[in-house]
């Protein structure tokens, strides 16, 4: 399987994650990256190549202008108000204020262009989100070129951010412009899969309007996990989406047996709809072990999962997400890619 990956990723490395009134270290850090290819290269999983150059056209047409300035320019105008620290939103539009009118003071443009207050943005977040975005729109090259998969080692994240927001450690959504690409390059029809241990809310909001994006996610419950306020199984598309959305939000301590039998249901979901390809949102935090997360997989469970997805028969563009228990990142993560493979 061919693995695309920029060390620029590096460039995002915040020092503080607020995390229960405390700045902790950041549980999405740069050492994930390395587990994941210390895995690969033990498994001799070893074409790893760096991304061709952002497509900075394909990035505009996903996401809103203004978004996209903003985090070019975020550092600089925060530094430029004399703020020392690292860039965290601490006001929002919330319920019954204005939720069209971008500020102008950088303290209030970063509430604006923020969707939950853990991520933090320092000097080289936008190259590093950049990097993560041309990972995915090389591996999705690849496999419209006639590779069968290929896997985007990305980091950061991306199923969190919407078309104008971030959050969840997300910046700009990779698996949703790799389902683009794959639908610019003729497939009629795509699904995202999204099997991180968290709701993907801004892949779902991208596309929640759209019968031509299919959508399914398995998730901690919202009324108990991060994003907390979508997810919920009643969530199903609205439009020519009406039906393309398909949400298995899954209570605290959900075991393998119950979280595979969603994943059953999601593929023939997938399969129902007639998609001609898949991305995967590829999170591994649904791991026991995971330190911000509740379900009960164990490392094989993986494997297996990685096996059913296969079953779809698709070209299969694969997106890294969440998970971090560090140790066990790239064992999880390279096993799901191996059972696939068979
Ligand atoms: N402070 C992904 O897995 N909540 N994002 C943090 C611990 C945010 C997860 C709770 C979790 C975001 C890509
Ligand atoms: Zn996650």
């Amino acid at each position: 399987m061919r693995i695309f990956y920029s060390e620029t990723h590096r460039r995002h490395f915040p020092q503080g994650e607020l995390n229960g009134g405390e700045l902790v270290t950041p549980f999405e850090r740069p050492s994930r990256v390395e587990y994941v290819l210390a895995r690969l290269k033990e498994r001799g999983l070893t074409d790893i190549n760096a991304p061709d150059a952002p497509d900075m056209a394909a990035i505009r047409a996903l996401c809103d202008p203004g978004y996209l300035d903003f985090l070019e320019t975020a550092w600089d105008d925060w530094v430029a108000e004399g703020f020392r620290g690292e860039i965290i939103a601490a006001s929002f539009p919330v319920r019954r204020m204005q939720m069209g009118r971008p500020p102008r003071n950088i303290d209030g443009k970063v509430g604006y262009y923020c969707l939950a207050a853990e991520t933090a943005i320092t000097n080289g977040t936008w190259e590093a989100a950049l990097s993560s975005a041309a990972s995915a729109q090389s591996a999705t090259r690849a496999v419209i070129a006639g590779e069968k998969a290929a896997f985007a080692l990305c980091r950061p994240p991306g199923h969190h951010a919407t078309a104008d927001m971030y959050g969840g450690y997300c910046f700009l959504n990779n698996a949703a412009l790799a389902a683009e690409q794959l639908r610019a390059s003729g497939a009629g029809k795509v699904a995202v899969l999204d099997i991180d241990f968290h709701h993907g809310n801004g892949t779902q909001d991208i596309f929640y309007d759209r019968g031509d994006v299919f959508f399914a996610s398995l998730h901690g419950a919202p009324e108990d996990a991060f994003p907390y306020f979508l997810g919920y199984a009643d969530e199903t598309g609205t439009g020519d989406g009406d039906g393309a959305t398909a949400n298995f939000p899954m209570a605290p301590g959900t075991p393998y047996s119950e979280w595979s039998q969603a994943l059953d249901q999601a593929i023939a979901r997938i399969r129902a709809h007639g998609a001609e390809a898949l991305v995967v949102s590829l999170g591994v935090d649904a791991y026991k072990d995971d330190p911000i997360s509740f379900f009960k997989l164990d490392s094989p469970d993986f494997t297996d999962a990685g096996r059913r997805i296969a079953t779809l028969g698709l070209p299969t563009v694969f997106c890294m997400e969440g998970g971090y228990a560090i140790e066990a990142v790239g064992i999880n993560t390279v096993n799901v890619l191996e059972g696939f493979e068979g």
